[in-house]
């Protein structure tokens, strides 16, 4: 099969790789041959236009059609942990810990993650017993502050809370009044969106979304054959976005930023351009952490994301059991259809419980070390990545390829905005880390674009979830 042998010669090039990255001195990571050319140029000859695209206006973005292709050429690397998370740190950039938590207090004092027992909001439930959409059910009002937000915001949830949700029920009325002191014209506790977890959505509003990304799937990209000749549909106008970019939106200033934007403009096409009337899904990671591959995610059903792979073959159960994968491996953006395949991971899922993630909020007190923290190869973002896995969800550059990208990087975000949560009259304006070619330091005026998939934009307008972008931002997390 194209995807087993696939496979085999990824794996077979990651010791290659190896070797090679220990022939390159200045080079400590996988990644650092990327974004630390200087010494490695002669030798080490895989470099992706990691700035080709955050340079210029979209039209002044390289053809990269000529990059090569084969798969030694370009994979070797992507398959890593070391590929996701190395940190390419600057010399004046230093995380505060490169343990997962570091111990620096936080300034909003918080519970531990195991101080609380778990609070079953909904227990016995199912998803399938799940309301139906309750988008254009009447609010309730009531007294207390969370029964005070709209209706939609205190729908049971389908598994009972984590640390993690009780931090954000607990934080939720911090953002209220935040709101109360800085009002935001047009973007309310009312009025915003509201993001859910899979399983909180109903069956139908699961599949309304699934449905949505094949809409996407089926539209014309907007890539030039000239930029991308592995562009053909509007999804992929996002894969190629990612690849263009990978090298300079990782572990650097605008990780957080950028990905919020880019989950953000998704859900945005999804919306204005195939009619979709929810809100981008998150994966709460924990929620299937014991049994991923059987979990309302994964377990392959017409609700689910789509299945895992059998025997590394094509993932062929669910609503992306025709999905053609058109662009990469790695950073070639020629045409190289195949299917999608997933190695859906237990103990890659095992990098992102509840209690770890609450750590990560909770014990992180400044954006460098929250962003290094989350990015260390043992963190949650490499982790929900790799419980993915496969071709192309464990692919560095390639990743948003699989649609379970989007919702992992949905609860990303939702980690970032919880995060903020905690002190959002500091956080809200907090930057740190590095720019890729430039010696500088990021700042809330550096840019921030998607090349076809939205325009460019300054950090600084995407920190705040409720009124960022200029006002067009305006949601929240369940
Ligand atoms: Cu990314």
């Amino acid at each position: 099969m194209q995807l087993s042998s696939t496979l085999t010669w990824a794996l077979l090039l990651v010791s290659a790789e190896a070797k090679q990255r220990s022939s390159c001195s200045s080079t400590k990571t996988v990644w650092a041959t990327i974004t630390e050319t200087e010494n490695c140029a002669s030798r080490c000859q895989h470099r992706p236009s990691a700035t080709a695209s955050i340079s210029g206006p979209l039209e002044s973005a390289p053809a990269q059609s000529s990059e090569p292709t084969s798969p030694g050429s370009s994979v070797g690397s992507i398959y890593t942990s070391e590929a996701w998370s190395s940190i390419a740190l600057s010399s004046d950039v230093k995380p505060e810990s490169t343990t997962e938590a570091d111990t620096t207090s936080s300034t909003t004092p918080l519970p531990s993650a195991s101080s609380s027992p778990s609070t079953t909001i909904a227990e016995g439930s199912t998803s399938s017993d799940i309301p139906a959409s309750s988008d254009d059910a009447p609010s309730t009002s009531a007294s207390s502050t969370a029964e005070s937000l709209p209706e939609p915001t205190v729908r049971p949830r389908a598994y009972p809370a984590d640390v993690v949700d009780q931090l954000r029920d607990s934080s939720i009325e911090k953002l209220e009044a935040h709101l109360e002191r800085n009002p935001v014209p047009g973007c309310t506790l009312e009025t915003a969106a509201i993001r859910r977890e899979w399983s909180d959505l109903t069956i139908s509003e699961r599949q309304d979304y699934t449905s949505a990304v094949q809409c996407l799937m089926n539209k014309p990209a907007k890539t030039p054959a000239n930029v991308a000749s592995g562009a053909k549909s509007r999804y992929d106008d996002f894969v190629v976005t990612h690849i263009q970019q990978t090298g300079s939106i990782h572990n650097t200033a605008n990780f957080l930023t950028w990905h919020r934007y880019f989950t953000w403009a998704y859900e945005t096409a999804l919306r204005d351009e195939c009619g979709y009337k929810g809100f981008q899904p998150y994966w709460n990671w924990d929620r299937y952490a014991d049994d991923p591959v059987n979990s309302p995610l994964f377990n392959g059903n017409a609700s689910s994301i789509g299945g895992n792979s059998v025997n590394g073959d094509c993932a062929e159960t669910g609503p992306f059991e025709k999905l053609t994968v058109n662009l990469g491996p790695g950073y070639s953006l020629n045409y190289n259809p195949r299917c999608l395949t997933r190695h859906v991971s237990r103990s890659s899922a095992q990098q992102c419980t509840a209690d770890k993630t609450f750590n990560l909020i909770s014990q992180t007190s400044t954006i460098a070390s929250f962003q290094e923290t989350m990015q260390t190869p043992g963190g949650v973002h490499a982790g929900g990545h790799f419980t993915i896995g496969g071709d192309p969800g464990s692919d560095f550059y390639v990743s948003p390829g699989d649609p379970a990208f989007f919702l992992h990087h949905a609860m990303v975000d939702r980690v970032y905005w919880l995060w903020q949560l905690q002190d959002l009259d500091t956080r809200l304006s907090a930057v740190a880390g590095r720019v890729i070619g430039s010696r500088s330091q990021g700042s809330l005026d550096d840019d921030v674009n998607l090349g076809y998939s939205g325009p460019g934009v300054t950090l600084g307008s995407l920190l705040d979830t409720m009124g960022g972008k200029d006002g067009a931002f305006c949601y929240f997390y369940m």
